[in-house]
């Protein structure tokens, strides 16, 4: 995991920061998929700079950026009113201009076109913190989750990946995209065939020998209890025994609901 020290910042809405560990397609955990160094692109109405410091691990990687919400490529909305009211604080489907907090974060185009975030591997990791968060009783997480290639779900060399929110893990399964070998997902006993629960199949344009999915859509949505102000989420990947194994994220979305 990575230790960072994240620096709060003020500015008129919120401080979005976005890293990633190694293991991005083309880094290695130890160069990591992160070698961009610190922008800290402050934007609009905000006049100081700020710099994440990493410490061990990645190479430098971690991004600060202040957003008002539209300068990184998230929209925001809220519905109105007091309690019951939702207020979406970050979205992003990486289809069009990124903001800085990305910079050093593998994205990939896929075959079909899709942009994502990734193409992660082996140890690869990706996190995302928001801060300065308005009142709020729950928060909701929604992404896609692309799993692609040959993952062996609970097989040998059984491919893991975790999501966890504030350091609490609320996912820790296995994928697979073979039908010889089942998965964790979405439930554990038995074990589930390969695929079950996608969204979709063999959408993103890439192929594979000895797959039944050359790639699926996970769309995974979280809804916790959440009053803090700062917000942490991981997206974290174990594969094991496979080279071509790979997974990414897309269409991230945080509501808050109050
Ligand atoms: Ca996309
Ligand atoms: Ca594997």
């Amino acid at each position: 995991m990575l230790r960072k020290t994240l620096f709060s910042l003020s500015v008129l809405a919120m401080a979005v920061v976005i890293g990633c560990g190694g293991g991005g397609d083309g880094g290695s955990l130890t160069t990591g998929g992160n070698t961009a160094g610190n922008t800290g692109g402050n934007t609009t109405g905000n006049t100081t700079g700020n710099t994440t410091g990493n410490t061990t691990g990645n190479t430098t990687g971690n991004t600060t950026s202040s957003t008002t919400g539209t300068t990184t490529g998230a929209t925001t909305g809220s519905t109105t009113g007091g309690t019951g009211s939702t207020q979406i604080v970050y979205a992003q489907n990486f289809e069009g201009n990124v903001g800085p907090e990305f910079n050093g974060v593998p994205q990939t185009t896929a075959p079909s076109g899709q942009k994502f975030l990734g193409r992660f591997q082996t140890n690869g990791q990706a996190f995302f913190t928001l801060s300065q968060l308005p009142a709020h009783q729950s928060v909701t997480v929604d992404f896609d989750l692309y799993i692609i290639g040959p993952w062996d779900g609970s097989g040998p060399d059984a491919d893991r990946w975790q999501f966890l929110i504030d350091g609490g893990t609320r996912l820790n399964t296995t994928f697979s995209n073979r039908l010889d070998t089942n998965q964790e997902y979405p439930q554990t006993t038995p074990l589930s065939p390969a695929g079950t629960g996608t969204a979709q199949t063999n959408v993103l344009g890439y192929t594979f020998n000895g797959v039944t999915f050359n790639d699926s859509v996970y769309r995974l949505s979280f809804t916790v209890p959440h009053t803090s102000s700062n917000l942490r989420l991981d997206w974290i990947g174990n594969l094991v025994g496979t080279s071509e194994a790979r997974w990414g994220l897309d269409n991230i979305r945080v509501t808050l609901n109050r």
